[in-house]
Order: C-alpha cells, then sequence, then structure tokens
C-alpha cells in the first residue's frame, strides 16, 4: 500500500481487525449483508510526509449517501462553535464550504451576508440545508470543482478534510478556486490529543487521516497553499483549525511553537500507543465484567463508539441499548455490535444503573443536561473509571 499523500509504501503499526461502516446503522434484516473491512492505521515513514493514515478505506459511497446517520446541529454547544468561527469570517465575503452536512455553519456564515456556497455529498442532510434556505450543492467536492471557476475569499471544512483520500487532488483545486489573497480554513482532530488521550476511537473508516499541523504544511506547501496559523480547538475531543494561504508568509508563533513540540513526537510514541490501546480493552471488559446484573446503556450513538464496541467485542450481552437523539439512527442497531439504538425520551424516563458515554467528546454538554440522572457514568476517555 502506497502513502496517499507521496506515494512512499506504507505498513500497519497496529490492527483494530474487521470493522464495520461507523455510520452504518441498520435493520436486523441487513445484518446478513453488513459490509466489513480491515481498520489498521499506518504512519508514512518519509520524513517529509509522515503522516497518518489508514491503511484501508471503503469507498466514500458505502459511507455517504442518502442515509447518513450523523447530523452537526445535534449539538448546541457545536452549534455554538460555528457561530463564534463566522464572526471571524469578514462579513460579506464569498464562502465555499465543503461537507456542510446540515447547514449548521452555513447558517452563521449568513447571518454574516456572506455569499456561501455548501457542498455535501450526503443527499439527506444536504436537503436538511436546502430546506433551511441555503445554497448546497449535494455532490462531492471533487464533482463541484470540475465546473466551479469563480474564486472566493474563504473555503472552509469542519470535519471534512480528514474523511478524504485524495488529499492532493483536493488541495489543487482549492488552491484553484481561492482568490490570491483568499483562505483556507479547516479544522479536524488533532493527532497529537488523540495520541496523548489514548482516544483510539477516533480512528475509523471516515477519519482516513489523523493530521497535525507538520503533516498539513507538508502535505498543502506543494500545491501553493502555505500553514500560516493553526489554533487548538476544544471540540470534537481535541481538534485543530489551520489557516491556509496561498501567499507564502512567516507562520505566527503559536504554529511555530506547535511544529516544535510535534517534532518531539518519537515513532516509538505509536507502538506505545498500541500497547495503550489493547490495554484500555482489557480495562473497558474487566470494569464491564465487574457490574454483572446491572442495567448498563450507552449515551451517544457516535462514529467513534463503532471502533470501541467492535474492538471491545461488546454487543447487547453488555449494553442493553444505546441512547441518542438522532431520529435516523433511532430504532436501528449499532453497526457491528448490533446493540439497539433507542429514543432520548427512553433514557429519560427509565434510568439504567450505569451509562457508558460514548459521547466523550460532548461531556461538558451532556453534563450539564443530565442533573437529574442518579446512575453513574462510566468513562474511557482519556481514562477507563467509573464516575
Ligand atoms: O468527523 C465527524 C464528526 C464531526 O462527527 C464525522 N466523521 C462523524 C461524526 O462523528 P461522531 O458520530 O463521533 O460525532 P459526535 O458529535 O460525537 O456524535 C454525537 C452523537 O451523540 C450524535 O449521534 C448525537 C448524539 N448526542 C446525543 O444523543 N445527545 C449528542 C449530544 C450532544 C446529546 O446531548
Ligand atoms: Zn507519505
Amino acid at each position: 500500500m502506497q502513502c496517499r499523500v507521496c506515494n512512499t509504501e506504507i505498513h500497519p503499526f497496529m490492527t483494530f481487525g474487521q470493522m464495520p461502516i461507523a455510520n452504518g446503522f441498520l435493520t436486523a434484516d441487513q445484518i446478513k449483508d453488513e459490509y466489513f473491512y480491515e481498520l489498521a492505521p499506518a504512519v508514512c515513514g518519509n520524513v517529509i510526509c509522515g503522516m497518518f493514515q489508514l491503511m484501508e478505506q471503503p469507498e466514500p459511497q458505502r459511507m455517504f449517501h442518502e442515509n447518513y446517520a450523523f447530523h452537526t446541529g445535534t449539538s448546541k454547544y457545536m452549534d455554538a462553535h460555528f457561530k463564534a468561527w463566522a464572526q471571524r469570517i469578514a462579513p460579506g465575503s464569498h464562502v465555499i464550504e465543503i461537507g456542510c452536512n446540515d447547514g449548521t455553519f452555513l447558517q452563521h456564515l449568513k447571518a454574516r451576508y456572506c455569499d456561501c456556497v455548501g457542498i455535501e455529498p450526503a443527499k439527506n442532510v444536504a436537503l436538511i440545508a436546502q430546506a433551511k434556505g441555503l445554497r448546497v450543492r449535494a455532490e462531492f467536492f471533487q464533482e463541484f470543482a470540475r465546473t466551479a471557476a469563480t474564486q472566493v475569499d474563504y473555503i472552509l471544512a469542519a470535519n471534512v478534510m480528514c474523511h478524504i483520500p485524495d488529499i492532493n487532488g483536493m488541495a489543487k483545486e482549492i488552491a484553484r478556486l481561492l482568490k490570491p489573497h483568499g483562505q483556507f480554513i479547516f479544522e479536524d482532530p488533532y493527532l497529537p490529543d488523540m495520541l496523548r488521550q489514548t482516544s483510539f476511537d477516533q480512528i475509523y473508516d471516515e477519519h482516513v487521516f489523523m493530521f497535525s499541523a507538520s503533516t498539513v504544511k507538508r502535505a498543502f506547501a506543494p500545491h501553493g497553499l502555505h500553514l500560516i496559523r493553526c489554533e487548538p480547538q476544544p471540540v470534537h475531543g481535541g481538534s485543530m483549525r489551520y489557516t491556509l494561504s496561498p501567499v507564502n508568509m512567516p507562520g505566527t508563533k503559536g504554529l511555530e511553537d506547535t511544529l516544535e513540540r510535534e517534532a518531539a513526537i518519537s515513532k516509538n510514541a505509536y507502538w506505545h500507543f498500541a500497547e495503550r490501546c489493547s490495554e484500555r480493552r482489557e480495562a473497558i471488559n474487566a470494569l464491564l465484567g465487574k457490574l454483572n446484573g446491572a442495567k448498563v446503556v450507552g449515551y451517544g450513538a457516535t462514529s467513534k463508539s463503532t471502533t470501541m464496541l467492535n474492538y471491545c467485542g461488546l454487543g447487547p450481552n453488555e449494553i442493553q441499548y444505546i441512547a441518542d437523539t438522532t431520529p435516523i439512527k433511532q430504532g436501528k442497531l449499532a453497526p457491528g455490535s448490533h446493540i439497539p439504538i433507542r429514543s432520548y425520551e427512553e433514557f429519560m424516563l427509565d434510568y439504567p444503573d450505569f451509562a457508558i458515554l460514548l459521547a466523550w467528546n460532548h461531556a461538558a454538554e451532556i453534563m450539564a443536561k443530565e442533573k437529574k440522572f442518579r446512575g453513574r457514568w462510566i468513562t474511557y476517555v482519556p481514562n477507563v473509571g467509573i464516575q
């Protein structure tokens, strides 16, 4: 297998085994046709690349389609995050948002009088955005770029760039569609945060890359997109926002410091991470094994939880159901583990003894609204424990 950025041969440093599509919530009659692939991460050994990536990623059409299960608007905190980001975009700018999902960010940009177009390949969420009166093209960015010619002030992407395997093709089109003083700003989960917290469940089919400032800098520079700023974000379990410019100017002090810290991460860090993943799996199983007879449910049917549940070999015997506020997930089964997904009301009406916090990245929002829950929370990131 060749590195998707530089073509160097890559090898996995660990495997999570066979995995289903992370957002492939399914009905009982679909179980027999459920699709699996091997989830195994690798780090490119080429020193001028070093990209963290999956060995294998299912075809995009298996992941992003008319039944895409993740809707950005399910988190009020994320809505506030996008509102704050929109405040930093110059009013009246011409903007393209790649992967706009249900239009949560676009709405805030529109409120800033920006002339925006969203590009979203998952047709169901694109329709939701269109119904809000937003201009959204229901297609992959590469399709859009084939005919697009107008240069814009900003190209924005949140939790999207790390999903797209053809990073060179994307960079080329983004560079072409930006005005000479335009900016390409995107954010994604941050690799050093994942290593630090052993948040191994950030690794799943959609996340074909896990970026750091160093790998972003090296991947985009050959296409004339220069990394000039990086800003840590507290969302999605630790993210980084990258600002790239067609103009090659000195990076900020924050960027220089970040690059220096990243340079200190040794190759052994990945072997140690792999060891900690298997320790974490044992600890999760040991903890659940001690709760015999108690009612244990999951909270938040996240994409991340697909990795955790399948890697740990958990199913309906260990976790009765997973409560989630997203209507399209309710009544279905979680991918691979086949744990039933139930509505949030079910959780509220009959509290369990234990709730395993699968949406751990939304802990602050969830704790603020779950003050009446008298059971105990089980966490597994950053540590396994009962809170
Ligand atoms: O990159 C991606 C990120 C942005 O979103 C995608 N690849 C897919 C998705 O990942 P995820 O599914 O791990 O995202 P979340 O935001 O951690 O998912 C939270 C889930 O929990 C949603 O299904 C909604 C649900 N939820 C809930 O039931 N009650 C969320 C909150 C905040 C709640 O209070
Ligand atoms: Zn490479």
